[in-house]
């Protein structure tokens, strides 16, 4: 009996093991250009978002939204080191934006996200 409950609780830990590798396959932003909550005193001329996996190019969009509402980008392509990246066709006023991303990895699953950042008016 005891044997059993020992199998039992082995069996168990290598469920939970392989649970917790499946979890850290996913793909997850890494870092962004420009960066997370940055404020910059001029425009970007595009930007990038990096992630633990090569992004699919068919699933990965980049959208902008400012002061004005959603401001029009260049396509989404697949940029270097694991990264999506999109032109920003006119230069961005002051005021704060949103950056959204939509990518998927590996495991095909859609990630979606965003995140901020500033530009304030030159000295
Ligand atoms: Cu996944």
């Amino acid at each position: 009996m005891k044997t059993i409950r020992t199998r039992t609780l082995a069996a168990a830990v290598v469920v939970a093991v392989a649970a917790a590798a499946t979890v850290s396959a996913h793909m997850a932003y890494s870092k962004s250009m420009p960066e997370k909550d940055a404020t910059l005193t001029e425009s970007p001329d595009h930007l990038q978002v990096w992630f633990t996996q090569d992004p699919e190019p068919a699933i990965s969009q980049l959208t902008l939204e400012g002061p004005g509402g959603e401001v029009t980008l260049g396509e989404t392509t697949v940029g270097d080191e694991k990264s999506i990246v999109a032109a920003v066709s006119s230069p961005l006023g002051p005021g704060s934006y949103t950056v959204g991303w939509r990518s998927a990895g590996d495991d095909g699953h859609v990630l979606r996200g965003d995140f901020s950042f500033t530009i304030r008016a030159a000295d």
